[in-house]
């Protein structure tokens, strides 16, 4: 790790100016000099988020600065993606994913997905600020075993046991295991809302998806 610093600070900087385009080719140099993907993803982007986030909450940066730099954190991801999948897994099964309504969050939702995948589990993306009743009309179609419901907001955390009240109102809650997260979500507030697992990063809720289809 000691061994990359100046790279991940490098990368982190790109992501913090939200240069999209000149951080792919610095993710790419950080793999060829042999750097882990998972430490790029956590030392380097999840660094370089964290520092626009206590700005952002400090009123030092504002939401264009923020966007860009999200914008530049999805193109690395992009590029990390491969390297964090195994290659040549035959998929186990399907899962479906989103951001909950109102909730325009990807980040964590895209990290999410990418480390399913990464567990061999086929993941459709319904997107973000995704209405209730269609996240229930997509399980009741799909063979989906898993439902993945990702809420960044104090305000939009509450779309996820709508989700859950919702399929049990279809009858469908038995089809699914309810998976949720996001930085205002807790085990308890799981709990509360009847969630099938909690889980407070993107790599823990890959290791408990698959178990789910163990
Ligand atoms: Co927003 N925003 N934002 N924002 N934003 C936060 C979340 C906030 C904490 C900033 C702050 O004030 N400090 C704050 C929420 C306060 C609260 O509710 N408690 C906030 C606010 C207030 C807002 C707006 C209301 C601002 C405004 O307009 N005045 C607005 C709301 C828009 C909306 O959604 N309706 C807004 C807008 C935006 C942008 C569009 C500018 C941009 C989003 C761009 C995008 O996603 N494409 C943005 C961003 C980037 C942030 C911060 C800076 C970073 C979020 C992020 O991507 N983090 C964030 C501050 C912060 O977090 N420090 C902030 C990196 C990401 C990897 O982490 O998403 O937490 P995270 O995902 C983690 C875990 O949570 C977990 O795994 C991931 C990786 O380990 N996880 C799961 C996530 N989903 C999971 C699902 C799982 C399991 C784990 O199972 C299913």
């Amino acid at each position: 790790m000691a061994d990359y610093i100046e790279i991940f600070n490098e990368i982190s900087e790109l992501l913090q100016k939200g240069k999209a385009r000149d951080i792919v080719p610095a993710v790419q140099k950080a793999l060829d000099a042999g750097a882990r993907p998972a430490d790029i993803l956590e030392n380097a982007l999840m660094a370089g988020m964290n520092i626009i986030g206590g700005k952002f909450k400090r009123n030092e940066v504002f939401v264009p600065e923020v966007l860009i730099a999200a914008r530049a954190m999805n193109k690395a991801a992009e590029t990390l993606k491969p390297h964090l999948a195994k290659a040549g897994i035959t998929p186990v099964g399907k899962a479906i994913i989103c951001t909950v309504k109102g909730d325009q969050h990807d980040i964590g939702k895209n990290l999410v997905k990418m480390m399913i995948e990464g567990k061999g589990i086929e993941v459709e993306d319904l997107g973000v600020d995704c209405d209730t009743q269609a996240i229930v009309n997509r399980v009741k179609e799909s063979d989906a075993k898993v439902l993945c419901l990702s809420a960044l907001l104090t305000t939009t955390m509450s779309a996820q046991k709508d989700v859950i009240d919702a399929l049990a109102d279809a009858n469908v809650r038995d089809k699914v295991k309810v998976m949720v997260g996001g930085a205002p979500v807790t085990q308890s507030f799981a709990d509360t809302i009847g969630a099938d697992a909690y889980t407070p990063d993107a790599a823990s809720a890959a290791d408990v998806c698959r178990a789910f289809y163990a």
